[in-house]
C-alpha cells in the first residue's frame, strides 16, 4: 500500500514519524449541532462528526488538540503544509508509533471524507447537566427486591467479567468451573469493568459514557441500575474505604469522562448521579485554559476515603475526597501532561501513572500528596494498571511495556527498603516489538506477562510474552497463541494459578494459561464470544492485586 503513495507523501511520514495511537472506537449517537462548512455538505458534515468521534477523538481529542495523538487542527495542518492527500495518507497508513493503518478499516471515501473535516474548524460537542443524566437514570432492581445472599453456590469472587465490546455486551465466566453464568446487556461499546469494595456489584462504563451495574449475587447475574453520565468515557471505579472516616464499602461509585470533561459521583447501590465536577482547567506547566482536559485512569484508594484521578491534558493528578461530597476536597498534584492509565505499587501507598507522550511514569505519594518522582522508561509506556512482584536483587519493583518499543520497564518501587533503587529503571526486558497494551503479574504466581496487542505484524500482535519472576535473566518465554485478531490483555485467576488472554476478534476467544508450566490449560470459544477484549476477576479488581 506504501508503495503507491507519492513520494511527498512518504517523505513527510518518514521526517514526521507522527506516534499515534487510535483505537477503533465505535460511539454512536452523539449530538453535535450541525454545522454549515464551505467544504462538506451538511450530510457530509454529520458522517465526518461520527467517524472522527468514533475514531479519533480518544486519541486527539475531541477539539483535536492532541493527547496521545498529535495535535492535529486545522490551524496545525495548515501551519505544517498538509493538505488532504498528505492527511489521506496518514490515515490510510498509521504511523510506526502505533497509529493504526485505518486503511484496512474505512473506505476510501470515508478517509477522503475525514481528511477534508480535519482541515475545517472542530465542531463543538454537547455539554451534559445532572438533570440530563437523572433523565437517564433507570433502577432495574431496587435494593429491596435484591438478594440478601448469594442465591448460588458459585464462588463469584472468582468469576471473571469479560468485555464484549463490539456487541455491548458483558460475559460473566465462573473462573473454577469455566462455564458461562450469563451474557449482559450493557451498552455500545463497553470499555472496562471494575467492581465494588466487596466485589458483589461489577460496574461497566462503556465509550458513550453509559454505566451499569451487574449484582454477582442473583440466581442469574443480571444488570440492576444504568445511567448515561456524559458522551465519551473511559473509566469507573467504586469507593473502597471502611475506617475512622466512616465504612464507604460499596457506597458510591465514580466515572470519569472525556467528553464532557468530568467526573460523576454516583450512588454505588443505585448508580443514581449525585454530582459532578468539571475538570476543564489550566495546564500544570504554562498555565493556559484546557478546555477538554479529560479524565483518564481512575485509581481507588484503600487506606483513605479517595479516589485518584488523571486529569489528562493539563498534567494534574487530583486526590478527591469522596467523605464530604457537599464540601468536596480535591488536592491537585501537578505531574506530568498527557496522563493515561496507571495503578498502585504493592503497598498501595504510591501511584504510578503513565504521561506516555512524555516517556515518563510519574510517581506520587498518596499519603503526602505529592509528586515525588518522574522516571523515563522508554517509548510510550502503556502499563494498564501494571504489575508488582519482589525482584530477587532490587526487591519490589513495578513495570511498564510500551506502545512504542518492544520493552518492559521495570523499575523498583520501595522507597523504604530499598531507597538506592526506588524510582530508576534497573531492568529493561525486551519483548517481541512495540504495541504492547497491558502487563500483568499476581502475588502468588512465578510469571510476569505482556501482550503486543498494536503491533502491526501479524504474528506479535498475537503473541504473547511471560517471564520468570526469580530468573528475570532469562530470555522472556514468547509465543504465538492466536492465528486470528489480536491478543489483548491478561488477567489472573482469584488464586494467581492461570492467566487468561483474549483474542479480540468477531469470532473471539479466550485462552486459559497455567502461570507455571505456560502451557495452555483451556480455550473458551463460542459464539457469544464477540470481539472480546479486557477481562476482570472479581478478587484481583475489588483488591487491586496486580
Ligand atoms: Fe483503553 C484502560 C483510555 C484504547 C482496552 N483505557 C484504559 C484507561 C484509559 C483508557 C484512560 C484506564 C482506565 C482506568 O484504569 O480507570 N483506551 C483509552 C484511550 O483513550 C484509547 C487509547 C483510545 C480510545 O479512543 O479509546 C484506548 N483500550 C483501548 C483499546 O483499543 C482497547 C485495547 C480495546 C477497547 O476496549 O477499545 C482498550 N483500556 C482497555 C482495557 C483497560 C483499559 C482492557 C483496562 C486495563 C486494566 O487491566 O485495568
Amino acid at each position: 500500500m506504501l508503495a503507491q503513495l507519492d513520494t511527498r507523501v512518504m517523505a513527510v511520514i518518514k521526517k514526521t514519524g507522527l506516534s499515534v495511537v487510535l483505537s477503533a472506537l465505535m460511539i454512536i449517537g452523539v449530538a453535535y449541532k450541525a454545522q454549515a462548512n464551505p467544504d462538506l455538505t451538511a450530510e457530509e458534515l454529520i458522517k465526518a462528526k461520527g467517524l472522527f468521534f468514533n475514531r479519533c477523538a480518544g486519541c486527539h481529542g475531541t477539539l483535536r488538540k492532541g493527547a496521545t495523538g498529535p495535535n492535529i487542527t486545522d490551524a496545525k495542518l495548515k501551519e505544517k503544509n498538509y493538505d488532504t492527500n498528505i492527511i489521506k495518507a496518514f490515515i490510510t497508513n498509521g504511523t510506526g508509533g502505533g497509529m493504526p493503518t485505518w486503511g484496512e478499516y474505512l473506505s476510501a471515501d470515508d478517509i477522503d471524507l475525514l481528511a477534508r473535516f480535519l482541515q475545517n474548524p472542530p465542531p463543538a460537542p454537547p455539554e451534559m447537566s445532572l438533570a440530563e443524566m437523572k433523565e437517564s437514570w433507570r433502577l432495574i432492581v431496587p435494593e429491596a427486591q435484591r438478594p440478601k445472599k448469594p442465591e448460588h453456590s458459585r464462588n463469584y469472587q472468582n468469576f471473571f467479567g469479560i468485555v464484549l465490546r463490539d456487541a455491548g455486551k458483558v460475559a460473566i465466566i465462573d473462573g473454577d468451573t469455566k462455564e458461562i453464568v450469563n451474557v449482559v446487556d450493557t451498552g455500545f461499546a463497553v470499555h472496562i469493568l471494575r467492581t465494588s469494595a466487596s466485589g458483589r456489584y461489577f460496574y461497566s462504563i462503556g465509550r458513550d459514557g453509559k454505566a451499569t451495574m451487574i449484582d454477582l449475587w442473583m440466581k442469574t447475574p443480571d444488570k440492576v441500575a444504568e445511567v448515561k453520565t456524559c458522551f465519551d468515557a473511559r473509566s469507573i471505579d467504586s469507593s473502597k474505604y471502611n475506617g475512622k472516616k466512616g465504612n464507604f464499602l460499596d457506597k458510591l461509585a465514580i466515572v470519569g469522562c472525556y467528553w464532557p470533561p468530568h467526573f460523576v459521583v454516583l450512588d454505588g447501590q443505585t448508580l443514581e448521579p449525585k454530582k459532578v465536577v468539571s475538570t476543564r482547567s489550566y495546564s500544570y506547566d504554562t498555565n493556559e485554559y484546557i478546555p477538554e482536559a479529560r479524565v483518564a485512569a481512575i485509581i481507588s484508594a484503600h487506606k483513605e476515603p479517595e479516589w485518584i484521578i488523571n486529569v489528562k491534558e493539563a498534567g494534574y493528578i487530583w486526590a478527591i475526597d469522596y467523605s464530604d461530597l457537599k464540601n468536596l476536597k480535591i488536592t491537585q498534584i501537578e505531574t506530568e501532561r498527557f496522563l493515561h492509565d496507571g495503578g498502585w505499587d504493592a503497598s498501595k501507598r504510591y501511584i504510578m501513572m503513565a504521561a506516555n507522550m512524555k516517556n515518563k511514569m510519574v510517581i506520587v505519594d498518596s499519603e503526602t500528596k505529592k509528586q515525588i518522582a518522574q522516571i523515563e522508561t522508554g517509548q510510550k509506556p502503556h502499563p494498564g494498571r501494571g504489575a508488582n512482584w519482589t525482584d530477587p536483587e532490587f526487591g519490589p519493583v513495578s513495570a511498564t511495556p510500551h506502545l512504542g518499543e518492544g520493552l518492559v520497564a521495570v523499575y523498583g518501587s520501595d522507597p523504604k527498603g530499598h531507597p538506592k533503587n526506588a524510582w530508576k529503571v534497573v531492568r529493561k526486558i525486551e519483548t517481541l516489538g512495540g504495541g504492547g497494551l497491558f502487563v500483568k503479574t499476581h502475588p502468588k504466581a512465578e510469571h510476569v506477562w505482556v501482550d503486543h496487542t498494536l503491533n502491526p505484524d501479524d504474528k506479535i500482535k498475537r503473541s504473547v510474552c511471560a517471564f520468570e519472576k526469580n530468573h528475570p535473566n532469562e530470555k522472556p518465554k514468547c509465543f504465538q497463541v492466536a492465528d486470528h485478531g489480536r491478543v489483548v490483555h491478561l488477567e489472573y485467576n482469584k488464586t494467581g494459578t492461570e492467566v487468561w488472554v483474549a483474542v479480540w476478534d468477531k469470532a473471539g476467544e479466550i485462552i486459559i494459561f497455567d502461570d507455571k508450566t505456560l502451557k495452555e490449560k483451556s480455550r473458551i470459544k463460542a459464539d457469544w464470544l464477540v470481539t472480546p477484549t479486557g477481562h476482570f476477576n472479581v478478587y484481583n479488581t475489588m483488591t487491586d492485586t496486580y
